[in-house]
């Protein structure tokens, strides 16, 4: 198979972070799979390595490759945060894929720490806001209460959310999320950020008919048009971003991890560009 240059690379641009972590996962675990998969489905051989904007992302000097990490449970928010880190210590922005979205914690606060002012874009059918879910502060459904009441983001802008609560609700406001529910889903378009931006990309926020492979199905979302819309009229410079909660055990025909690997071109170029 094909693969990505390992990390280190004197001219690369992008540092690369597989994260197999399913741990704080509520419903099902799966999720730890994914990192493998996505670098499959990048490398497939029905696809091509050019983006949309006719980019080719198989040329030299765009990525390194730190390869995966398996957290240990009680560690995984130190271990992943210093994964990050180290990409970018280096100078490089930073895609991490795989993995529950409770890596998203660690991830940004390794990308807040080099990138003060930071804005997030976060993708995802559910807010991901409960002050703990289950007993569980670090669960998948609580890291960006954890994001914000640690003061990392100065700005949170949610896009395909379709599962809000009161509880939640409230924690939205307590924060200050920019909240852009699916009712208002035409107002994603054209978004625009004037400091770094982080984007996290919870593979929930489609539809499942366009990606089944997930953990939990929440109907009524984004077409995988629609999302990769929203990346391309993007005005910002994304600095960090995580493709999360695909769970390659529900994709039994290999359909969502190639959204994964789509939705990942388009970020990586996005994130070259400017
Ligand atoms: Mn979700």
């Amino acid at each position: 198979m094909k693969k990505f240059p390992d990390f280190p690379q004197e001219k690369a641009c992008i540092g690369l972070l597989g994260v197999a972590f399913d741990e704080n996962s509520s419903y099902k675990q799966g999720s730890a799979l994914a990192p493998q998969r996505i670098r499959e489905a990048f490398f497939c051989d029905s696809a091509n390595l050019w983006t949309e904007d006719v980019t080719d992302l198989g040329a030299d000097g765009i990525f390194a490759d730190a390869g995966d990490i398996t957290p240990s449970v009680a560690n995984m928010p130190l271990e992943t945060e210093q994964a990050a880190g180290r990409l970018y210590e280096a100078g490089l922005k930073v895609i991490a894929f795989g993995g529950d979205h409770s890596v998203t914690y660690p991830l940004v606060r390794a990308a807040a720490k080099h990138h003060p002012n930071l804005s997030i874009l976060h993708f995802d059918a559910h807010p991901d806001l409960y002050d703990n879910f289950d007993n569980n502060p670090y669960s998948h459904a609580s890291p960006f209460a954890r994001i914000m009441e640690a003061g990392l983001a100065k700005r949170l802008v949610q896009v395909g959310i379709r599962t809000m609560i009161g509880h939640q609700r409230e924690q939205a406001e307590r924060f200050g999320v920019e909240v852009l529910t699916m009712q208002r889903w035409q107002d994603v378009f054209n978004l625009q950020f004037d400091s770094p931006l982080y984007v996290t990309f919870d593979m929930d926020c489609l539809d499942p008919a366009f990606a089944p492979g997930i953990s939990h199905w929440e109907p009524g979302g984004l077409s995988t048009r629609e999302a990769l819309s929203v990346i391309q009229s993007l005005r910002a410079e994304i600095i960090g971003a995580d493709i999360v909660e695909l769970n390659p055990t529900r994709d039994a025909l290999g359909v969502t991890e190639m959204v994964a690997a789509k939705v990942f071109k388009e970020l990586v170029v996005k994130m070259l560009k400017i």
